[in-house]
């Protein structure tokens, strides 16, 4: 067995190449994904973010953490997918406007994917046109929006504001995830509801879509 406790360490360092060494060695080991995501990749950016904050790391510092759980994911996300026959809905996510946050975004998406959901990743810094758009065009179930700042978190209703006037809101749902988003936050914007993580938002997003097939 690996020492993945390395892993937790490339991750914080910012070392893309060990990273995606151990995460390769643990999946080979018989490691599930998610137990490498969530002991010890999620809780090393949550330590990146500890550490921002108290000034021991700057913006660049968190770009190669960044890298390094990027390079790791690309190992992780493969198997976190899977090709249902039938796809549970379609959705369309992305990190709203004026936010670059994509990691747990990606996340999320990969979840959704692993869920059998069809998903169409908008990206990052999305405008809610793109959303309203992809409600028009695309024919989406659902919409998934995320934000990692406080100040990003108004570009989400702005989102929903967007749908409300374009006349499809009631044609969507609508979930809202990300660090500083509350269950209460989600309610004052008039989403359908709020995904603590990756797990909860795949589970909710389920719900939801059924829910509207059943009406
Ligand atoms: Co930024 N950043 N950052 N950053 N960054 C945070 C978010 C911060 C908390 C760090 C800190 O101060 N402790 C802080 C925000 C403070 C605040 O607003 N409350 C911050 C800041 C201030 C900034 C800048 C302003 C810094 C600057 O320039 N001075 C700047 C803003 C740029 C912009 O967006 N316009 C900035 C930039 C960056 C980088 C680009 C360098 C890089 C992002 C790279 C990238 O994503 N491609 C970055 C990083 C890496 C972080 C931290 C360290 C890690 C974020 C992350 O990837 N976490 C972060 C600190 C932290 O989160 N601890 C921080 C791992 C990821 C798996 O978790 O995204 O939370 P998360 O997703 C989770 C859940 O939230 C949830 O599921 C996921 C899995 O459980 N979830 C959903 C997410 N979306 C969901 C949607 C759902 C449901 C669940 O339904 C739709």
């Amino acid at each position: 067995m690996p020492e993945l406790q390395g892993l937790y360490d490339a991750v914080v360092n910012g070392d893309q190449k060990a990273a995606v060494r151990l995460t390769k060695e643990g999946l080979d080991a018989g490691v599930e994904p998610m137990e490498l995501l969530s002991s010890y990749m999620i809780p090393a950016m949550d330590e990146v973010g500890r550490r921002f904050e108290c000034e021991d790391y700057f913006v660049p510092e968190l770009l190669l953490a960044a890298r390094a759980m990027k390079g790791a994911m690309e190992l992780i996300r493969p198997l976190l997918t899977a090709s249902g026959a039938q796809p549970a809905g379609r959705v369309a996510i992305g990190t709203v406007k004026g936010d670059l946050h994509d990691i747990g975004k990606n996340l999320v998406a990969s979840m959704l994917e692993g869920g059998g959901f069809d998903v169409l990743d908008l990206g990052a810094d999305v405008a809610p046109e793109k959303f309203v758009d992809a409600v028009e065009n695309k024919k989406v179930d659902l919409i998934c929006l995320s934000a990692l700042l406080t100040v990003t978190m108004p570009s989400m209703r702005t989102t929903i504001e967007a749908l409300e006037r374009a006349g499809v809101r009631d044609k969507v749902k609508v979930i809202v995830g990300g660090a500083p988003v509350t269950e209460q936050f989600a309610k004052d914007i008039r989403a359908d509801g709020y995904g603590e993580n990756a797990n909860s938002a795949v589970a909710l997003a389920r719900k939801l879509v059924m829910a509207a097939r059943a009406a």
